[in-house]
């Protein structure tokens, strides 16, 4: 049943939307009851307003750690009142029923951030009687309605004015996200107590990430699904049919491999399955798609196509020459729009922001939970690159290595890429040997014809014996990189030396299971 507002108790810490709800409030009929801060509020715009402590017959104390904490207060919030028992023990108690209680809460999170709080600054700011009445409000929510955040107010105002009384649904919804908002609230809390406590401050990340979009289904259409999150920040699929799972994930694979590749360089990449088929880059964007393409012709039917600059019209039509599932850029010239426009269902994506400009946390589902880590982002620096081979690499083979390591740790592992002038010749990919992943590598530039002879080769981990440099020599590549660390990595660099190959250590792995 629509409940009738009464009684009204305001004790708000941000003070946004606070005049217009009173006004509102008063012009009902309401008598408005608040604290200290928020009735001086009230009151400086000439609206009615009682303070607590004349209901409650006890003046706030203790630095105001005391103030709505009282029978008189939480005896109205949490009356039965369409339960005899409880009408009549008020009466008999002088309690006054509350039927609206409109609370935020001190700026726990707001106060912790500072760079400078101090422990007791930051425990003064642990509200107490807030979420206490919040709490009692959203359980009481048969007879009582809950505001927790301003952001509530307009549409709470408007049902008001319209009907004069808050439905049961209204009342539900409020207390539902009262409830989520308390229990933020205090993970708040707990996560800086973990922080002062243990000499690692514990991984913290938003475990409350909004819902971004329902999707038709998942991987498979028997399997529901959804995405959540704040993607609309990063992209804009401004054409074609809504993203699906898979369109999601093979998204999330383009943008990474792509941001590793800077402006100033026209690159292109195709995905397929989350994994590149080819990766190209040239004086000009055309150039480069050929080049990703032509590393192998067959799998980029129904892929993803992604650029690093404005998408033009030349680019366009050699994509068109196969059919494309997505487009990524970061721009599109008007005649290249045109053209990718007249296929209705080909989704095309703007690009708003780099996976790059953040920090971003990567989050993969197991058994029973999360796991979360730092995303594998940050760009491969050669200061840190160390030369083991007697050769030193030629000007071109450092660009085909440092081209190489680019690509392959968007690679699964184990991971093998060859490559030359700024163009993948062979990708090996999610293999379950390294041995398996080279051997594919090569295979399927054989079968584009692609000639390995002096190509470089990268692998995601180190190659743990030296067959799989032998293998690679003998394919034809000249030029190695790789993270080092293997305990044979002598035997490794003997054999490099033995066919006269360069080979750098980067120190660093990139897996990517
Ligand atoms: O210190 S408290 O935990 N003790 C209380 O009894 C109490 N009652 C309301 N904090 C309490 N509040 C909080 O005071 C509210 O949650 C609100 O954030 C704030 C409003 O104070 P004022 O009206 O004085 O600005």
């Amino acid at each position: 049943t629509p409940l009738k507002i009464n009684r009204a108790l305001l004790s708000v810490s941000d003070k946004t939307g606070l005049s217009e709800l009173a006004k509102a409030l008063h012009n009902a009929g309401v008598e408005i009851i608040s604290t200290g801060g928020t009735a001086k509020a009230i009151e400086a715009e000439g609206i009615p307003v009682k303070d607590v402590s004349e209901v409650t017959g006890f003046q706030e104390c203790l630095d105001g750690r005391v103030k709505t904490l009282h029978p008189m207060v939480h005896g109205g919030i949490l009356a039965r009142t369409s339960h005899e028992p409880d009408v009549n023990e008020i009466k008999d108690l002088g309690i006054t029923p509350i039927e609206l209680v409109v609370v935020n809460l001190y700026p726990f999170k707001d106060k912790v951030a500072e760079p400078d709080v101090t422990a007791a600054d930051a425990t003064e700011f642990i509200d107490i009687g807030g979420p206490t009445m919040i709490r009692a409000a959203a359980k009481n929510f048969a007879h009582v309605s809950i505001l927790s955040s301003p952001d509530h107010y307009a549409d709470f105002i408007e049902e008001l004015e319209e009907k004069m009384a808050i439905s049961f649904e209204t009342r539900q919804k409020l207390a539902k996200t009262a409830f989520a908002h308390t229990a933020d609230y205090d993970s708040a809390i707990a996560n800086y107590f973990t922080s002062l406590i243990e000499e690692e401050p514990a991984r913290q990340f938003n475990t409350s990430l909004p819902l971004s979009q329902e999707l038709r289904y998942g991987e498979n259409p028997h399997q529901k699904a959804a995405v959540y999150g704040s993607q609309d920040d990063f992209i804009d699929c401004f054409h074609g049919k809504q993203l699906s799972y898979n369109n999601y994930l093979d998204v999330d694979a383009a943008l990474n491999i792509i941001s590793d590749f800077d402006k100033d360089e026209p690159a292109c990449a195709i995905i397929k399955h989350t994994i590149p088929s080819g990766v190209g880059v040239a004086d000009n964007l055309t150039e480069a798609y050929k080049k990703a393409f032509s590393t192998d012709r067959v799998s980029p039917f129904g892929g993803i196509v992604v650029v690093n600059q404005q998408m033009d019209i030349d680019t366009v039509k050699a994509i068109d020459e196969i059919f494309t599932e997505i487009i990524i850029a970061p721009d599109y010239s008007d005649e290249a729009l045109e053209l990718l426009q007249q296929k209705k269902n080909r989704r095309l994506v703007r690009i708003k922001k780099s996976v790059r400009e953040v920090q971003a946390s990567s989050f993969r589902s197991i058994f029973g939970g999360l796991l979360n880590q730092d995303a594998d982002l940050a760009p491969a620096n050669p200061d840190d690159f160390e030369i083991v081979s007697k050769r030193k690499p030629t000007d071109q083979e450092m660009k085909d290595l440092l081209f190489s390591w680019k690509v392959v740790r968007h690679i699964k592992s184990n991971a093998i890429v060859y490559a030359k002038n700024s163009r993948t010749l062979g990708i090996g990919s999610g293999q379950t040997s390294r041995v398996d992943s080279s051997e594919i590598a090569v295979a399927k530039a054989n079968k584009e014809g692609l000639d390995l002879s002096g190509s470089a080769i990268a692998s995601d981990a180190f190659f743990p014996f030296a067959d799989g440099v032998e293998a690679a020599a003998k394919a034809g590549a000249k030029a190695v990189i790789q993270p080092g660390g293997s305990i044979r990595d002598e035997e490794v660099i003997a054999k490099a030396d033995e066919y006269d190959m360069a080979m750098i250590f980067t120190g660093k792995r990139h897996f990517k299971h």
